[in-house]
């Protein structure tokens, strides 16, 4: 058994222990109410399913296992010589709650390598897609095309344990993670670089080597980019929409394989992950209706304005559970300020933070008018020349991976059951809303 496996059993079986434990005592204590905006609102801060790689604060963001953004920055691993964490530790420290030594990290760097080739079969049926298939398709029906590789199915065909469950899915997560970049960046060259595709770089580690497959640049800072990028974007808790979905497919014991395509097409909506896509398209159509690349705080606030009163959202901006600007943004603003100097997308994306917030709160519907993940990420990419926005959403899904399978594999070893929560008419709330009433008559 490899080392982190080994770790990662000691640690579920104590924990499944002391669940079932907890919930023999407690299962029948209150922690929460649902009240009817809830339920007609998109279940927002419903509490309902466990989560152990992360946890999300209105206000102080993501926590990785209790670390922060910031934290994770200085604590995990990196290059010699490197400023920014190594993905691969990140992943260690979503699956066994432990931040990784150096030796830990590249140990995993390396086991991916060992399990990096894709089927044939999935570079056959992506160069079959039509050349103008959105990327995000393309790379959710890859994923799938790779489920016949799937252990986790093999093995339950085959009548495995449900204590084994974990093991299973731990293989196909580990397998699956090894070739999402080599997937990823095949459907990059393909749709953008005259399908010229660039051989994968056993020297480097998981980041760098995603970002010499993409081929954008040689400049050494795109793989310090590539690596803070897929670290920052890999887990936001279990309730958003790609972790959710990727949950709940997992709890019907359909395998990681169908679980993640699953949970990418729930990035690909424009109000989740493909707000990365949609911040960009709209700012350069701002500087082309505009005409020019520095505009004046007057002609932004207009063209909010514009876009506010044609009934479209500000993209980039609001969000479901932050209540603040998100730390996720703050670090791509910080490796901004380090490594860039004077580009005129950053600088937009900049003033847009001091002038997007009041018009969004001035609705006085927006419950949260701070940028969010997606207002930055766009504009590094175009600095260092990865132009092609409709891609954007496919690097969002590389690192998204790292934790849901995480979770996912945790809530095989945790013996999480199918998922089926109740829903109800419109009927049933108001019949609930009478009975309630007419109880508080009498
Ligand atoms: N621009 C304009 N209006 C916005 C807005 C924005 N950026 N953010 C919220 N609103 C509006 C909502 O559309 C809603 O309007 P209606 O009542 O007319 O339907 C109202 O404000 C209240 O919404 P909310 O409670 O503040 O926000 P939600 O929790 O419903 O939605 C989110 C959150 C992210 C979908 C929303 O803020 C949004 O559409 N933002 C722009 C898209 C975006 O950036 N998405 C990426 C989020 C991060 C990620 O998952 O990657």
């Amino acid at each position: 058994m490899d080392i982190l496996k080994q770790k990662f059993q000691e640690k579920a079986e104590a924990l499944f222990k002391e669940n079932r434990a907890m919930l023999k005592e407690n299962g029948d204590m209150v922690i929460d109410q649902t009240t009817i905006s809830q339920v007609f609102g998109g279940m927002r801060g419903m509490k309902s399913m466990i989560w152990e790689t992360s946890e999300l604060d209105a206000f102080e963001g993501i926590r990785f296992r209790g670390n922060s953004i910031r934290q994770l920055r200085k604590l995990l691993p990196k290059v010699e010589g490197g400023k920014e964490p190594l993905p691969e530790g990140l992943f260690w420290l979503m699956l066994v709650g432990e931040i990784p030594s150096k030796r830990e990290a590249t140990w995993l760097g390396e086991e991916w390598k060992k399990r990096a080739e894709v089927p044939k079969h999935t570079f056959t049926m992506l160069d079959a897609l039509p050349i103008d298939t959105h990327p995000m398709t393309q790379f959710s029906t890859a994923i799938l095309s790779m489920q016949t590789e799937s252990i986790f199915a093999q093995r339950y065909a085959e009548g495995i344990n449900k204590k084994d469950y974990w093991d299973a899915y731990y293989e196909d997560s580990m397998n699956l993670l090894a070739r999402l970049p080599r997937v990823a960046a095949y459907i990059y060259r393909r749709t953008y670089r005259n399908g010229e595709h660039i051989e994968p770089n056993p020297e480097l580690d998981w980041g760098a080597n995603f970002a010499h497959m993409l081929g954008v640049t040689d400049n050494p800072d795109f793989l310090s980019l590539m690596r803070l990028y897929l670290t920052i974007h890999a887990d936001h808790e279990g309730g958003n929409a790609s972790a959710h979905t990727t949950h709940l497919v997992g709890s019907t014991l359909a395998d990681p394989y169908y679980s993640l395509s699953a949970g990418m097409n729930a990035l690909a909506g424009p109000l989740h992950g493909l707000a990365n896509q949609e911040v960009i398209k709209w700012i350069l159509g701002m500087v082309e209706d505009l005409g020019t690349d520095t505009p004046s705080n007057d002609q932004i606030t207009d063209y909010i304005n514009k876009t506010l009163s044609e009934g479209k959202v500000i993209p980039g901006y609001g969000h479901a559970v932050l209540r603040q600007a998100d730390p996720r943004y703050m670090a791509q603003r910080i490796f901004a300020e380090d490594y860039i100097d004077n580009d005129p997308i950053v600088s937009i994306v900049w003033k847009l933070f001091n002038i997007v917030p009041p018009l969004l709160h001035d609705l006085g519907k927006v419950k949260n008018p701070w940028p969010n993940v997606d207002a930055h990420s766009g504009a590094l990419l175009m600095h260092y020349g990865m132009k092609d926005f409709g891609f954007y959403t496919v690097l969002f899904g590389v690192s998204r991976a790292m934790g849901v399978l995480a979770a996912g594999v945790w809530s095989r070893a945790l013996g999480m059951p199918l998922e089926r929560p109740k829903s109800l008419t419109s009927l049933a709330v108001k019949q609930i809303i009478e009975k309630s009433t007419s109880n508080t008559k009498d």
